[in-house]
């Protein structure tokens, strides 16, 4: 399987001549080759870019809308191949990507589609200077979009299509982790109608490839979703070029549970907050802070619907976990459960990899819940994005708050509480940009997504991500 590069409607080969593997984690084996493009491959998908840029940003509102449109229809229409291509390329059950990942791959087009027809900007009247001010939101230009492994088509195509939308066009970059989803959208935004040039996907190392699209002197935006400290390298990089920036970063997220909440509704939910994707989610609740009253009951239960999830093949139905991205991820995500270990911490249930029946070389490991003492320990303060959780108890709304917050970072946090006060309290308290009071990842693409401190600048999502997208000019018009 060669995977190639997209430029100016075409796949093609990298000026580079240098590849890299892409594996399959579920059974830890490569399954193609990957270009790792270099500068002359960043610029070349620049050059169709800027030539595709004039007529893009001029066709109506009305024609980029069905062409984007079309695009949703064509991800729907091929939902089973993409499904299976995003599992066996991230690990993760192919029941997932087909009812979360690829659905809503074909939701972001949609959604943007509909939303720019409806994006409006303001006037301002000056009667008494007999004046007149409005704001022109114009497309910025070329664009660049980088997105990781995680949720690799969602968030690919969660940046691409409002970008797309606003009128820009755009050198993305999938991450060199996961590039299957985003090679074969490709063609679909070509049978949509996509005009050349419009959208180019170059393929390729963070270090190399990603570093040349944000070094690039006239690519004027750059809209990344990964790591904190890969999105402080961006900034560093991208600042004196006065670039704008969109940084959708890590999270460590504090899920609140008071004793007054819907017990089994919790529950259920808290399961998924903690595991979901293997916990590769960067909305995902892993520090767990249960009411002191309730923390012997929850620990239980928790404990025992934790061990009747199957950790399997991605490919088999009854799989709710399946293997980890990649041999370093899991390394890494293990690390911590020998760190709990040398602390001496409790672990309650988990912490083994695992060697699953035709998958025995792939990258398994079991969900795993961590008793913490202190929310200064290293499990507490640093991303594992792994199906790692811990769990604490807490006596007090006082505490509970002090707890969330202390955190560099700043996502989102989930609280469980039926006392409308306390809720509103929280919201207006807790340091993130997201919270949820009874639920988890219940979105409505309207809002601002996006998080405070170490979790990123900027939202994405709405009308924020369409102003993000566009410059806006002040044009004041004197009729005296
Ligand atoms: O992310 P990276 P990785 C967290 C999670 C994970 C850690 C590292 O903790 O363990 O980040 O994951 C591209 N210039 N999240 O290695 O390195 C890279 O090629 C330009 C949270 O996947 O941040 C890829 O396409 N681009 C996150 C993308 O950036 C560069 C989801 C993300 O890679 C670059 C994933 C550079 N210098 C990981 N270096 C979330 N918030 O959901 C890398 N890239």
């Amino acid at each position: 399987m060669t995977i190639k590069n997209y430029i100016n409607g075409a796949y093609c080969m990298p000026s580079s001549q240098d590849w890299l593997d892409v594996i399959n984690p579920s059974v830890g084996e490569i399954y193609g080759q990957l270009p790792n493009s270099n500068r002359e491959d960043v610029q070349l998908a620049y050059e169709a870019a800027k030539k595709a840029f004039p007529e893009w940003s001029k066709t109506s509102v009305e024609k980029r809308s069905a062409i984007l449109a079309k695009i949703a229809d064509l991800i729907e229409d091929n939902l089973e191949v993409l499904a299976k291509a995003e599992s066996m390329d991230n690990g993760k059950p192919l029941s997932l990507a087909k009812t979360v990942d690829i659905p809503r791959a074909a939701t972001n087009f949609r959604f943007f589609s509909q939303a720019i027809t409806q994006f409006y900007s303001e006037s301002h009247e000056q009667i008494a200077a007999k004046s007149i001010n409005f704001t022109l939101r114009q497309p910025i230009g070329v664009v660049g979009c980088i997105s990781p492994w995680n949720l690799p088509l969602y968030l690919f195509t969660w940046k691409i299509a409002p970008a797309l939308a606003a009128g820009n066009c755009v050198l993305a970059k999938p991450s060199e982790v996961t590039p299957y989803t985003a090679f074969l959208l490709a063609e679909l935004c070509s049978k949509a109608g996509l005009p050349k040039g419009v959208l180019n996907i170059v393929n390729g190392l963070g270090s190399s490839t990603g570093q040349a699209i944000v070094e690039h002197p006239n690519i004027k935006a750059i809209s990344f979703t990964g790591g904190t400290k890969t999105g402080a390298h961006i900034a560093r990089t991208a600042a004196p070029l006065f670039k704008k920036l969109s940084l959708e970063l890590g999270g460590k997220n504090p899920n609140i549970i008071f004793a007054d909440c819907d017990y089994d509704k919790m529950l259920t939910t808290t399961v998924k907050s903690a595991f979901a994707n293997q916990g590769q989610i960067c909305l995902c609740g892993s520090r767990i802070f249960v009411e002191a009253s309730m923390y012997e009951q929850f620990k239980t239960d928790f404990v025992k619907k934790v061990k009747q999830l199957k950790v399997g093949l991605p490919s088999k139905e009854d799989s709710d976990l399946g293997a980890l991205v990649s041999e370093d991820h899991l390394e890494k995500v293990l690390s911590y459960v020998e760190k709990a270990k040398q602390e001496k911490m409790n672990i309650l249930y988990g912490g083994e990899k695992l060697t699953i029946e035709n998958g025995k070389n792939g990258y398994y490991m079991q969900p795993t819940i961590i008793e913490v003492s202190s929310n200064d320990c290293i499990l507490n303060q640093e991303e594992i994005f792994g199906p790692i959780v811990t769990l604490m108890a807490f006596e007090n709304d006082k505490e509970a708050l002090a707890l969330a917050n202390t955190t560099s970072y700043g996502l989102s946090a989930t609280v469980w509480t039926n006392n409308l006060k306390r809720s509103l309290h929280f919201s207006e308290h807790l340091e993130t940009g997201i919270v949820w009071v009874n639920s988890w990842m219940q979105r409505d693409l309207r809002t601002p997504f996006g998080g405070q401190k170490n979790s990123g600048v900027g939202r994405e999502g709405g009308f924020e991500v369409l102003r993000f997208f566009t410059e806006a000019k002040n044009i004041c018009i004197n009729y005296e």
